[in-house]
């Protein structure tokens, strides 16, 4: 299972969301009630993510958040990732990451600055873990440009540790703690999504740059796909590359968004599984605690069950039956389902995508993070996806009919809910 609290993204604007219940055997399954408290528990962190018209790419992928126990005080805090603005009207303040000091009693406090927090670079993702075996939990957060590590000096007062090794200038965008060398120390996966430079990248507008008729962000096909990283732990809070004689760089560069520590063999050595947008997934197998072998094509987690790669945004595994071995979940792209592969007993999986009964639900929703959790309390796993679309201009894709009329239509967005308003 997970080896620490695991980075997922979440959609900054027209979220919805999914609560699917597995099914029971006779009665009907009591409906676990959520009420959302954010506002009163005193949460009020906004993220930031360039244009409300998505002109580039860069704006258009969210951050995720990370829940630990930052202050040591057996209690989860909250750890708000933030993105950033390619043109900030001059008087602007930075937008930086924030994290919230669980109070007890559903109430939680903004202690960033006295945190030695907010990260202010363009962040994509983090996660949290003991880095230093000291006892309390660390950051990595995960940027577009350098990504950065703070080390937990004192009940969560922390310290950025300027020369830790992994001020990996590459777009990361997910990033997770395993143990890969068996050596007692936590090691660090970063998925790398691309090359993204807004000088040479085509704004919005650009006629090649079109989804279903309407113009949006150019990319991310076409652009050049960044390696992912592993970073072995030295202790101290300092970590080396380890990427090529790992065998992370063995394989071709691809649009990751996802990535997740699973031991998919059983052999007690972390595996990595990470979810690549438009490319085939990559399943590394660790060797001995030496070296990663890409496995993902044979064990049948690379493309859906046609044979095609699928835009994944996110991963994770729980053992939702009952047998002893977790199966997978992959959120993929609108107008294709997320993908639910069965775990067998000797490593391989098979796409269940619709047997499940996640298929149909998922078709035409765009998805990004997910977990498995006990909803209902009944001892087996349920399962939360994320849903959002990443382009506003999807809103007017959808709901304006095809045809010649389409051309003469203007549609506005609305300021708050971010949906179609009105076609004059
Ligand atoms: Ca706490
Ligand atoms: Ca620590
Ligand atoms: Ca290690
Ligand atoms: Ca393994």
């Amino acid at each position: 299972m997970h080896a620490a609290l695991v980075c997922v993204k979440r959609r900054p604007f027209a979220v919805e969301w999914s609560l699917l219940v597995t099914a029971f055997a006779g009665a009907p399954p009591p409906s676990p009630l959520f009420l959302d408290v954010t506002e009163r528990a005193g949460i009020g962190f906004v993220h930031t993510g360039g244009s409300r018209e998505k002109d580039y790419l860069l704006e258009v992928n969210g951050a995720g958040v990370v829940l630990f126990d930052a202050d040591g005080d057996g209690d989860l805090d909250v750890y708000f990732p933030n993105g950033s603005t390619l043109d900030p009207p001059r008087g602007t303040p930075l937008a930086r990451d924030a994290l919230y000091q669980n109070l007890g009693g559903l109430r939680f406090k903004d202690v960033t600055a006295a945190a030695g927090l907010g990260d202010a670079r363009w962040s994509c993702g983090a996660s949290a873990s003991d880095v230093d075996n000291d006892g309390d939990l660390d950051l990595f957060v995960a940027n577009y440009g350098p990504d950065v590590l703070y080390l937990n000096r004192d009940h969560g007062r922390f310290e950025e540790r300027a020369d830790s090794g992994v001020e990996d200038p590459r777009w990361g965008s997910s990033c997770a703690f395993g143990d890969v060398n068996a050596d007692g120390l936590v090691d660090l996966y970063v998925a790398n999504y691309l090359e993204f430079d807004p000088v040479k990248v085509h704004r919005r507008g650009d006629p090649a740059c079109t989804y279903k008729g309407e113009p949006v962000f150019c990319g991310p096909g076409g652009l050049p796909a960044s390696p992912d990283s592993l970073f072995i732990n030295l202790g101290g809070g300092r970590f080396r590359d380890a990427s090529v004689e790992w065998g992370v760089r063995s394989v071709a560069p691809a649009y990751a968004l996802g990535v997740l520590f699973v031991d998919v063999n059983r052999d007690g050595y972390p595996d990595v599984l990470v979810a690549n947008d438009t490319m085939p997934n990559y399943l590394f197998l660790n060797e001995g605690a030496r070296r990663f072998l890409e496995a993902g094509l044979y064990l049948g987690v690379a493309y859906n069950e046609y044979g095609v790669p699928q835009a994944s945004m996110g991963v994770t595994a729980g053992d939702a039956r009952g047998v002893g071995r977790e199966d997978i979940l992959i959120t993929n792209y609108e107008d294709d389902v997320n993908s639910y592969y069965l775990a067998a007993e000797n490593g391989f999986f098979s796409d269940a995508s619709w047997s499940s009964g996640l298929g149909e639900p998922s078709y035409k929703r765009l998805a990004w993070g997910t977990f498995f959790f006990d909803a209902d309390l009944d001892g087996r796993l349920d399962l939360f996806v994320a849903n959002g679309h990443l382009m506003p201009q999807a809103a007017i894709a959808a709901f304006v009919p095809e045809g010649p009329a389409r051309t003469a239509k203007t549609c506005t967005i609305h300021p708050s809910r971010k949906r179609l308003q009105q076609c004059l």
